[in-house]
């Protein structure tokens, strides 16, 4: 253990994934450092963690004191309401900001296809293309399929660069809702502006009113989820196909020793694509064959393979966490990455392990990887070379391998189509309706449990416990990320799990023959979940806004800025949002009410706070009940 890391953690104490807590042992064999244990060695600062310190300016930094939040203000007089308010802004900006830069990316290449200069992808859904240019009021008769997509791509790109109106995926919204935002003035423009205006209100000296900053946080949160991300979801299932249930492997037993191994580990879809293609190149196998491998096994891991898994059934090696242990198997040959999520730790891991870590897009290198730029009018060239780099490190591993052999077999690929296909065509229509069974109560609510995983808490272990206990009680659970892989691993994702179910759910889950947990993809597809729940609200019965659903959402394990933009884009919609590990404000302050309370006031949705699993259940269980009784459907 380096210096880092004052005591070695107690293993069954960090993870709940097995195959994780197997290879945590053997790094410590070989002496190898990961992120488990840098976090015992690193203890969270506790200003910092409730969000009373402020370095907007170098009169600063200022640190206030959250046992007596109003008892000190910044040198510049800034307030605990204005210093955190400010803090949470700019974390909801640089996730918003995340999202939008990939939607962006997807776009590109979408504009790319339709006007035939990239030629590696295609357009693999002319019913969505057709549908999605519909519902934005596109005037497209007569027109080709790339003719439409150039279309299309000209509207969305107003999600991105527009400075006046409002973002296009607004007319997707409810009627109720969207009257809310207009009423709060907090639909947003476009993702740049509102980017960059809060980068520009929380300068020092600006904005200092905690309320007006809440504005500005819902706008570039709803930027994200009814802009950039929902983008990159619609476009991609244009591109590469939208997703329906597919049986695929999880754990790290996916790993295979005789075969060369590749994972993917990221969040853009056409690095991925390609190495699917490049895998599958007879001549790249055959080079394999030549060194004795008996075949190329490509791996996903994170959300690029979450949402390579729904969409293809690609096999998935773990979540976030598990990225490092990962690389202690020995068996992972070359791990290419390209945006978030990728922690620079596993330079040094994979170095001790001899494997190829390559970073392939411009925004993202790292110190002591390897990169390799993925460019897509040549996508090949970045991929082929990744496989023949695996290759040559299969040949001469010159490392032990050990591969925890736990595999857990699930069911993905639920998107929202899908969902309104299998649950009666429509949400309210014919056989098993989701509304209908909401309504007689066989299902209590729907709640979407989300996001990462972080080591401040048990890995996997708070996103199972509130699964089980949300179905238990009748809860349809809908998911993404990394948490879909925590319940992956943990069984829940195959229709045999309805036996966890209440039997309201059950009965509605083995009469539809799915799982009681529904994986959608990765996390910019949390969209999925906002259409899911306009569609409830369309299909009538449950109210006029998502505000009236007897919906909740939970990011139980989060930790990046993202999750935070997507918490507040869901709460904006209208949902009650819970997230555990702990939250960046100080309680009893007027900002935090204003998150915790305030907002759902205005006819929006709020946040909570706990880390406990069940205590979650429970804080959703009653959401969903108060929304039931307010919309009669409480006997
Ligand atoms: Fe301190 Fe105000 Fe400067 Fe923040 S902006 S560091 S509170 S003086
Ligand atoms: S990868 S944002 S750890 S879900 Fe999307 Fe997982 Fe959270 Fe990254």
């Amino acid at each position: 253990l380096d210096k880092t890391v004052k005591k070695a953690v107690a293993i069954k104490d960090v993870t709940q994934c097995e195959a994780t807590g197997r290879m945590l042992e053997k790094a410590r064999r070989d002496g190898v450092v990961v992120a488990f244990d840098r976090a015992a060695g690193m203890k969270p600062c506790p200003i910092g963690a409730e969000s009373a310190c402020c370095k907007m300016c170098y009169m600063g930094p200022c640190r206030l004191n959250a046992r007596d939040p109003y008892g000190k203000v910044g040198v510049c007089g800034a307030t605990i309401d204005t210093i955190q308010s400010r803090n949470l802004a700019r974390m909801v900006a640089s996730g918003s900001a995340a999202h939008n830069d990939h939607g962006m990316a997807v776009l590109e290449l979408f504009k790319g296809v339709a006007n035939g200069t990239i030629t590696d992808y295609t357009i693999k859904d002319p019913y969505k293309l057709e549908a999605l240019c519909l519902e934005l009021g596109l005037e497209i008769e007569g027109m080709t399929i790339q003719e439409k997509a150039l279309a299309l791509a000209d509207e969305l790109e107003k999600t991105y660069t527009q400075t006046e109106g409002e973002i296009p995926f607004v007319k997707r919204v409810p009627a109720k809702t969207l009257e809310t935002w207009r009423k709060l003035d907090i639909v947003p423009r476009g993702a740049m502006i509102e980017v960059m205006g809060i980068m520009s209100r929380t300068h020092m000296g600006c904005d200092q009113h905690y309320e007006n900053i809440t504005k500005a946080i819902s706008k570039a949160a709803l930027a994200d989820g009814w802009g950039g991300s929902m983008v990159a979801t619609e476009l991609g299932d244009i591109m590469f196909g939208t997703p329906s249930p597919v049986q695929a492997d999880v754990n790290f037993g996916v790993l295979k020793e005789d075969h060369v191994n590749v994972i993917v580990h990221g969040h853009e879809p056409n690095l991925f694509e390609s190495m699917l293609v490049s895998v599958s190149d007879p001549s790249l196998v055959q080079i394999a064959r030549d060194k004795g491998a008996k075949g190329i096994n490509l791996v996903g891991m994170c959300c690029s393979g979450a949402e390579m898994m729904s969409r293809h059934g690609v096999p998935h090696a773990g979540n976030f966490m598990s990225t490092e242990p990962v690389l202690v198997t020995g068996a992972v040959d070359a791990m290419a990455v390209d945006i978030q999520c990728i922690q620079q730790g596993l330079a040094k891991t994979a170095e001790f392990y001899k494997t190829h870590l390559i970073t392939t897009n411009p925004r993202c290198h790292i110190e002591g990887a390897r990169h390799i730029e993925f460019e897509e009018h040549t996508p090949r060239e970045c991929t082929d070379e990744i496989v023949t780099l695996a290759i040559a490190r299969f040949a001469d591993r010159g490392v032990d391998v050990e591969i925890p052999q736990i595999i857990n077999k699930g069911i993905h690929g639920f998107s929202h189509e899908y969902i309104n296909y299998m649950l009666g065509g429509s949400f309210r229509s014919s056989y098993a309706p989701l509304n209908d069974n909401i309504i007689n109560g066989r299902i209590r609510g729907v709640a979407g449990v989300v996001g990462c995983v972080n080591p401040r808490v048990k890995q996997d272990w708070v996103h199972v416990e509130l699964v089980k206990e949300l179905i238990k009680n009748d809860v349809l659970v809908i998911q993404t990320g990394c948490s879909q892989i925590a319940l992956a691993k943990a069984g829940l994702t195959v229709p045999e799990a309805a036996v966890l179910a209440g039997p309201g759910l059950r009965e509605v889950c083995e009469a539809v023959g799915m799982p009681p947990v529904l994986g959608l993809g990765s996390c910019v597809d949390n969209t999925r979940i906002l259409i899911a729940a306009t569609a409830m609200v369309n299909q009538g019965g449950l109210g006029d806004s998502i505000a009236d659903l007897p919906v909740a959402g939970a990011a139980p394990e989060w930790m990046s800025e993202k999750a935070v933009a997507i918490g507040q884009y869901f709460v904006a919609s209208g949902v009650f949002t819970v997230f555990g590990v702990g939250f960046p404000t100080v309680k009893e302050t007027k900002f935090h009410d204003h998150l915790f309370g305030g907002l759902e006031d205005q006819g929006l949705g709020k946040w909570g706070v706990t880390k406990d699993p069940y205590e979650m259940a429970a804080m959703m269980l009653a959401h969903i009940d108060k929304k039931r009784k307010e919309l009669g459907i409480d006997k």
